[in-house]
């Protein structure tokens, strides 16, 4: 089990006790366990594992959570949490996850009107009596209704983030087993897609019903779904579902290559098989006889089933049937980017603003990860709630950078900021404060709600800004949480391109902003995209390969994305 999914389970618990108006201070330790467990720098299973530790010994873990991690870690189930969802009607859970809609106001609704369910939420909305109740008010309305269209349309897809931490989990426990040759995970997880359905896990192993056992043992399943000869489908207590699937050797590369998808993209190269008298499915490449029979030609890796088609192995960000049967026709198939391509990391915050670290902490921490350059890009005045700079701080921040990098040879320091776009329109800090700066970013944080036209003009007068030098998030999605700006994007496209700057693909996992086709976009228009950590912490710098994959996914080879350049290099496009 992750540390995210005990967190996950803590913060329903609390959810639910607060729901049922319990005391404060019992929902908010559930709230820290859950804060603390998601901080922690190693996994919560290891020690509950290592005898000679406790997890009491943890600060915030006192002996009830500590009972409570010990039963979800080794039976993937807690009973308290069980007893709460089995005394709150299932529909009011759904109503929790709406966004803008805490439990403390859930419950109001229910006492109040009677609302436990979606349904009735909107009802609620619509006939406009939410608004008339104590705390609420139009505005919040509003939000409500918002929140509910994202929670309609399913915010069950997990960020691929998430999934990860789970797949890495299941692939250890999978590969315990001795009778396994090879498991790999295939489907959008594999492709590396910003949020993914389901799990899909493809073994090679002679003795499927060992396998099956085994999987079935992953602690965290709470449920299997079904289970067949060589198919198995598992959910897990985040409500996640897993498919396993057992293969012989000889098919491995074809399931691999037909349970990776995509589905637009198997359909594409099936039909490509057919008018070549050739048949793909999971078990393999088939030459198809005019009687009928069918010989085995290929299957046992994705290589041989792509060579029967004279095709290239697609890495498995670009099987979506956009460009890549085109790229590979014309010999023209982008090298894909790659961490190790990544030579800088131009959006981090210090503990002068919202970050966790110091300024020299931030530095020693890229420096461990090999950044040659870096820029540190505090909040600007606006952003007050993160304490954000105003004009005397940041120059006095930049003389600190200055003094700084006389103790570094060994890695440059940009003096940046991230200056808020204000909603009238306009920068944060005035021209001769910017003109100061080695590297400034341009954020919208507040206004976000405006009609397109006012946005748009916002984010195109700071592209307009000579001193400008990128925009940050340029959509302001948060994934499943809250929708991207109404900001139309070819002009801004356009205007990125006219006046020579380059837009961020900002790689918090989530956010991911640009999106995979937005960076295609800016390929085909030549703007340079610059992938950043936007780390509030030194551990946030290694978010860094979620939009190494993004960015893979977008086609976006080393060329596209400005910081792989050498520092040299990356100063004259600066210029
Ligand atoms: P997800 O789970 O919604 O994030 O997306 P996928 O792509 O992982 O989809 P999933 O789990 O339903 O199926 C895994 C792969 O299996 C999918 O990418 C392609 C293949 N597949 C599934 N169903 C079909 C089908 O009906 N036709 C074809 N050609 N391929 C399929
Ligand atoms: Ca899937
Ligand atoms: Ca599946
Ligand atoms: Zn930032």
């Amino acid at each position: 089990m992750t540390n995210q999914e005990i967190a996950a389970a803590f913060e329903q618990v609390a959810d639910l006790l607060e729901f049922q108006g319990a005391n404060p201070f019992r929902v908010r330790a559930y709230r820290n366990g859950a804060r603390k467990i998601v901080d922690l720098g190693e996994r919560v299973s290891e020690i509950v594992a290592d005898e000679s530790r406790q997890l009491t010994d943890l600060d915030g873990i006192g002996k009830d959570l500590a009972e409570k991690i010990e039963q979800l870690v080794t039976t993937g189930r807690l009973t308290q949490l069980e007893e709460l969802q089995s005394q709150v009607p299932g529909t009011v859970l759904a109503m929790l996850r709406v966004p803008g809609l805490g439990p403390k106001k859930a419950a109001v609704l229910f006492k109040e009107l009677g609302v436990e369910s979606l349904d009735q939420l909107r009802a609620a909305c619509d006939q406009q009596q939410v608004r008339d109740l104590k705390g609420f008010g139009a505005k919040t309305e509003e939000a409500i209704l918002k929140g509910l269209a994202i929670a309609e349309q399913g915010d069950q897809r997990t960020k691929w983030a998430k999934a990860d931490e789970i797949v890495t989990e299941v692939l250890e426990h999978l590969r315990s087993e001795k009778s396994i040759k090879r498991v790999e995970p295939a489907g959008s997880y594999r492709r590396g897609c910003e949020t993914v359905g389901d799990l899909d896990f493809l073994v090679e192993a002679t003795d499927a019903v060992k396998v099956m056992d085994h999987f079935g043992n992953y602690p965290g399943i709470v449920e299997v779904i079904a289970r067949g000869d060589t198919k198995m489908s598992v959910r897990l207590a985040s409500g996640m579902q897993m498919d396993l699937r057992v293969v012989p050797k000889e098919s491995f590369g074809a399931a691999s290559q037909y349970f990776t998808g995509s589905k637009a993209h198997n359909v594409e190269l099936r039909g490509r098989a057919k008018q070549r008298g050739l048949k793909i499915n999971e078990w393999g490449v088939f030459q198809v006889e005019t009687d009928g029979t069918e010989t085995y030609l290929a299957g046992r890796t994705e290589k041989d089933v792509y060579k029967t088609m004279d095709l290239p192995c697609f890495p498995p960000e670009i099987r979506e049937d956009r460009e890549e049967f085109q790229w590979a026709e014309a010999g023209k198939l982008p090298k894909l980017l790659e961490q190790k391509d990544i030579r800088a990391d131009l959006h981090m915050h210090t503990n002068a603003t919202d970050g966790k670290a110091t300024l020299e902490e931030m530095i020693a921490a890229a420096k461990e990860r090999g950044l040659e350059y870096i820029a540190i890009t505090d909040h600007s005045q606006r952003v007050s709630m993160a304490n954000g700079l105003d004009a005397k701080r940041a120059l006095a921040q930049w003389k600190e950078i200055d003094k700084l990098q006389k103790k570094h040879d060994d890695i440059r320091i940009l003096k940046g900021i991230e200056c808020d776009i204000l909603e009238k329109g306009g920068m944060d800090l005035p021209d001769d404060v910017l003109a100061q700066a080695d590297w400034v970013i341009a954020s919208v944080h507040y206004g976000q709600n405006q009609p397109s036209e006012q946005i748009t003009e916002r984010i195109l007068g700071a592209l307009e800004n000579p001193h400008v030098d990128i925009i940050a998030h340029p959509t302001g999605r948060l994934i499943n949480r809250r929708e991207p700006y109404a900001v139309d994007m070819d002009q801004v496209f356009n205007a990125a391109v006219k006046h020579k700057k380059m837009l961020e693909l900002n790689a918090n996992p989530a956010r991911l902003d640009l999106h995979d086709q937005h960076c295609a976009a800016a390929r085909r228009l030549g703007i340079p995209i610059v992938i950043s950590t936007d780390a509030h912490s030194t551990g946030g710098l290694d978010v860094m390969r979620y939009g190494v994959l993004q960015a893979r996914r977008g086609g976006l080879t080393a060329k596209d994305v400005a910081n792989t350049l050498p520092w040299e290099k990356f100063a004259k496009l600066l210029n």
